[in-house]
């Protein structure tokens, strides 16, 4: 049982405010000058799931042997409060990771939200996304899942489980129950066929692997895994693997990180 009352209407404890906290206001909160690389792509990220997701996708283009789609990458420390600084918010006003300037194009792109950065490389590109329309729609199908679903898993799960100050059952067991409904979803999808999207591996398995894969992997939230009898889910945890062994996909997860200051 708790003590808390909800009030009537909800005040910002302001003493709790700090560069890197948590705030209800958006917008930048101190000047910053991002360093602007050679590459024609500069990217501004982190070794998170939503960061991954995109390194993993440079990393395929170079594997492809793609060389317009050479990448200067940089690290934005979210615990820091790099994310608010003015020249990361002129590119993601969500001052969230992952965040990219294609500095190739006649006037320079801004592209955020890490579903975004994956579709813009694959269809400037022409890769890892197919072209059929019943094939695209499955492979959107899937993208736009990972979008609204994972914050359930990172948000929910992961929050309460592991990053609280406290252990609540109630939070716990709701995000427990979406988290293993979402597995469950994931394996029984898998159960037939080697990728997201089929036969094909796309842009859908970059975006899903980094969240789902590493969960089931034990990569994720301490003792997660186990907690949530990962090892019952085996047509993921295959599909887990698979993708795990591609060299690209190996590199994305040891790649640099420049210092941004
Ligand atoms: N929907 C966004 C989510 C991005 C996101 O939540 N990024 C986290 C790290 S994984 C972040 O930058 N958090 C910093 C903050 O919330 O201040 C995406 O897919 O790009």
């Amino acid at each position: 049982m708790s003590n808390y009352e909800v009030s009537k209407v909800w005040e910002w404890n302001e003493e709790e405010k700090s560069k890197s906290g948590n705030q209800p206001v958006a917008g930048s909160r101190f000047e910053q000058e991002l360093p602007v690389g050679e590459k024609p792509l500069q990217v501004y990220s982190l070794g998170t799931p939503n960061g991954i997701k995109v390194a993993i996708m440079l990393e395929e283009l170079k594997e492809a042997g793609i060389e317009k789609a050479d990448y200067d990458l940089y690290l934005i420390n979210i615990s820091e409060g790099d994310q608010f600084g003015s020249d990361f918010v002129k590119i993601n006003p969500n001052s969230k990771i992952p965040a990219m300037m294609d500095c190739s194009a006649d006037e320079p792109i801004r592209v955020f939200e890490s579903v975004s950065i994956l579709l813009y490389l694959a269809e400037k590109f022409e890769q890892f996304l197919p072209t059929k329309l019943a094939e695209r729609t499955e492979l959107m199908n899937w993208l736009f899942w990972q979008t609204g679903a994972a914050p359930y898993v990172g948000g929910g799960f992961g929050h309460f489980y592991n990053y609280a100050p406290t252990k609540q059952e109630y939070p716990i067991d709701r995000f427990t129950m979406e988290t293993k409904r979402q597995l469950d979803l994931l394996d029984k999808h898998l159960a037939d066929k080697p990728y997201i999207g089929g036969n094909e591996y796309t842009i859908a398995d970059m975006a899903i692997w980094p969240w789902y894969g590493r969960l089931v992997q034990g990569e994720l939230y301490g003792d997660a895994a186990e907690f949530l009898k990962a090892n019952e889910y085996t047509h993921l945890l295959e599909w887990a693997d698979r993708i795990q062994e591609r060299p690209a996909v190996k590199r994305a997860l040891e790649v640099e990180y420049k210092d941004i200051k």
